[in-house]
């Protein structure tokens, strides 16, 4: 038989199939940060503020989740409202997509399966908060998310506050390295990491406006180098959590979820929610802060590379 066409799976929102008919830029939003990285009710609440942000800088959002046994690109103001609510929401990543659809589950996508939505639906941007990683401990545990596999094959461009202290981020780096994933920085020369703005590993290239860095995503794709582009992009000075603080907390969460034994796709989620109750919250609202800058950020990048043509080399 011959397979039905992927994109047969995609449903696009209203808006999202308007603005692709007129071809303005998108910007992907993924949802496991919704249903599994913060509580009800910030996490709708912080949804909805991120998609505003992304059209009021001329974008459109694309929220994306699987409902329905259909891969949704973009989503209403109700259906975001069921992601969000404390239930059973299966956190999806790229082994996961085939489960979740043909049993017609509710599904949120993780950093991995987002870009193999977006890329599907012909969006090169997505905004996110952080991306996985290989976790401490990964010579033992061979924890290492899927996200950086799918960096190293799917041609999207993600923005992000660059990746959790709770991962070993100088390994994080040589795997992407590793899989010809270029790390772009933006405002600062070093890799940021996530709740606090410097992961004290310098990332691979320095662009800080967005007409350079379209122009650097465009040659690659135009060089036939398949894969995606990390951008990295601090969380805004105020928001920002000590960084001592943050260290001892994580390493605290890190010895409880050892204790208990959590595991596999359990991990991230628990690590942040615990990190979450041990700052009384204060983490939570530098994680909404970092989102947001994000998303203002890979509008403006959705724009540029709107407006960058195909580069060619000089003849
Ligand atoms: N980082 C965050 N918040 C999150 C995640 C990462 O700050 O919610 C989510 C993203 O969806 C990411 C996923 O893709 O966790 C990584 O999970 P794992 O380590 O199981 O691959
Ligand atoms: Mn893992």
């Amino acid at each position: 038989m011959t397979p039905a066409p992927a994109s047969s799976w995609l449903v696009r929102s209203e808006p999202v199939a308007a603005a692709q008919a007129d071809g303005r830029p998108l910007v992907a939003l993924e949802s496991t940060l919704i249903a599994h990285g913060m509580p009800y009710p910030e996490n709708v609440r912080t949804a909805l503020e991120v998609q505003a942000l992304i059209r009021e800088k001329g974008a459109e959002p694309a929220t994306i989740a699987l409902m329905d046994g259909r891969i949704r690109i973009g989503l209403s103001d109700a259906e975001l409202e069921r992601l969000a609510r404390p239930g059973q929401v299966h956190k999806a990543s790229r082994r996961d997509l085939p489960f979740v659809l043909a049993s017609g589950g509710l599904g949120a996508t993780t950093v991995a399966a987002t870009m193999i939505c977006a890329a599907l639906a012909g969006i090169e941007v997505f905004a996110t908060g952080g991306i996985g990683g290989v976790h401490r401990g990964a010579p033992e545990t061979f924890d290492i998310s899927a996200d950086l596999q799918e960096l190293a094959r799917t041609s999207v461009a993600v923005v992000c506050a660059g990746a959790k202290s709770v991962l070993d981020i100088g390994l994080t780096l040589e795997y992407l390295e590793t899989h010809g994933v270029p790390v772009l920085s933006c405002g600062q020369d070093n890799f940021a990491a996530f709740y606090t703005r410097d992961s004290g590993h310098r990332a691979d290239f320095r662009l800080d406006d967005e007409a350079a860095q379209a122009r650097f995503i465009r040659t690659k794709w135009d060089l036939g180098l398949a894969g995606g582009v990390v951008l990295s992009v601090p969380v805004p000075q105020p928001a920002a959590m000590p960084k001592e603080e943050i260290d001892a907390i994580t390493r605290q969460a890190l010895a409880e979820a050892r204790e208990q034994g959590i595991a596999g796709k359990a991990v991230t989620p628990f690590l942040l929610s615990r990190i979450q109750a041990l700052t009384g919250g204060r983490s939570l609202a530098t994680n909404i802060a970092l989102v947001k800058n994000n998303a203002e950020i890979a509008a403006r990048l959705a724009l540029a590379l709107a407006n960058t043509a195909p580069q060619g080399g000089s003849a």
